[in-house]
């Protein structure tokens, strides 16, 4: 594996051995993230990165486009069939960039955006004043009425929407579990003349695979997301539009040259090869698994008595109040799990009276293990050894023979090269 690198560059390839163990020998539950096939590895890595390719297919600033071109159309043509899209751009970085281009496409400085107030679950470039869009635009929330049920005040969201005038009512988060009234939410922001838009940055490979609601289906504008959670990509971000044609123009525009220069053609390429195992049957039903593994590791912690909020999962992700119910802060959590080769991050809870950097909160998902080809049995048996492990924090031998269970589980499902 990587011959050139170890023959130049023995320092950076160490670091990368050193990663390829990690991740053959540990278990991955942070629910952004992934394991990539080794096309979607081999098109990310391709000649591609050696080319500059402003614009857009049959519209660029540079010559040497007739293979780009291709590529960036693929890729295009399959989001679009993925999502039932009728425009895509998929040129965005990440996720954080396809944000930002959307609110400038469809906003002016000091319009306000309504989305979910940010400790019960929104992301930071929902409009975190510590992110430089809160200069720019003003952000208004709502919230969850109930953060034992998940369910979302939509009374709350309507008065908010009647009394702001937001341009834009957003949806998605990357810490609540649940499924979501869509139809509310494009009823209220077409009320008061707003955009419904969803990031769907960690849910998109659901959605794709059919496993969660597609919001398009209940009247949203736009999409927005990453490409390399549960969609199983490359990393990167991608923006979609239902239907309407100058809105779509408008967030081409914005991309590229209003916020972003030239592609990055290769992670393009591997968007490509990425969404094309995403039309595979087999990828339903990855998505199927996704949220059944899910449900098995809730059974688990319920069982036990750990508090989660929302009351549960019925997405990829698990929010659990381990303070409230062990007594042991979320990093504190992270880091002893870390140690018996289990991945996760610890996350502020709703309403969460500890700092940010030592909440109460952990938050663990079953996209990797899922690719990996752990089952709800496995999947349980994930769970009895993390909330074993949290218990028993002081036996140091208990520690040690659950080390060795996750090294035994990951040693029987290895990584996989492939998926279809
Ligand atoms: N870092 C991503 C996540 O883990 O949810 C979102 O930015």
């Amino acid at each position: 594996m990587f011959p050139f690198i170890e023959a130049q560059d023995p320092e950076v390839f160490d670091a990368l051995m050193g990663e390829e163990k990690r991740q053959a020998e540990g278990l991955e539950l942070i629910p952004s993230e992934n394991y990539v096939s080794k096309a979607v590895r081999e098109a990310n890595s391709s000649n591609l990165t050696n080319k500059y390719s402003e614009g857009y297919p049959g519209k660029r600033y540079y010559g040497g486009q007739t293979y780009t071109d291709i590529v960036e159309n693929i890729a295009r043509d399959r989001a679009k069939k993925l999502f039932g899209a009728k425009y895509a751009n998929v040129q965005p970085h990440a996720g954080a960039p396809a944000n930002v281009a959307m609110y400038f496409a469809l906003l002016e400085p000091g319009d306000t955006v309504l989305g979910m107030d940010l400790s019960h679950g929104g992301h930071l470039t929902h409009g975190h004043p510590v992110t430089y869009l809160t200069k720019v635009f003003n952000f208004v929330r709502y919230k969850m009425k109930n953060v034992e049920t998940g369910e979302i005040d939509y009374d709350e969201m309507r008065e908010v929407a009647r009394r702001e005038k937001p341009k834009i009512v957003l949806a998605g988060y990357s810490a609540y579990p649940r499924e979501l009234d869509y139809e509310k939410f494009s009823e209220i922001a077409h009320e008061v003349g707003a955009y419904a838009v969803m990031d769907a940055a960690h849910i998109a490979g659901l959605i794709a695979g059919k496993a969660m609601k597609n919001p398009f289906e209940y009247g949203f504008d736009i999409i927005t997301t990453t490409t390399h959670k549960t969609l199983r990509g490359p990393r990167g971000g991608m923006i979609l539009t239902r239907e309407d044609e100058a809105l779509a123009k408008k967030i081409d525009k914005s991309v590229f040259p209003g916020f972003q220069g030239g592609p990055i053609m290769n992670a393009i390429a591997a968007k490509a090869v990425c969404f094309g195992e995403a039309l595979q049957p087999s990828f339903s039903r990855y998505a199927a698994q996704v949220l059944a593994n899910a449900k098995a590791m809730e059974a688990v912690f319920a069982r036990r008595g750990v508090r989660m909020i929302t009351g549960g999962t019925s997405s990829h992700l698990i929010l659990a109040d381990v303070y409230g119910s062990l007594g042991v802060s979320g990093d504190e959590a992270e880091k002893l799990l870390d140690e018996v080769g289990i991945t996760l991050n610890k996350n502020a809870i709703a309403d969460d009276t500890r700092k940010p950097m030592d909440p109460s909160g952990i938050r663990f998902g079953t996209p990797a293990i899922t690719t990996r080809g752990l089952g709800q049995k496995e999947c349980a048996q994930v769970a009895e050894c993390m909330l074993d492990a949290l218990e028993k924090r002081a036996d140091g031998r208990a520690l040690g023979e659950i080390r060795e269970s996750v090294r035994e589980l990951c040693a029987e499902f290895p990584i996989p090269d492939a998926f279809v």
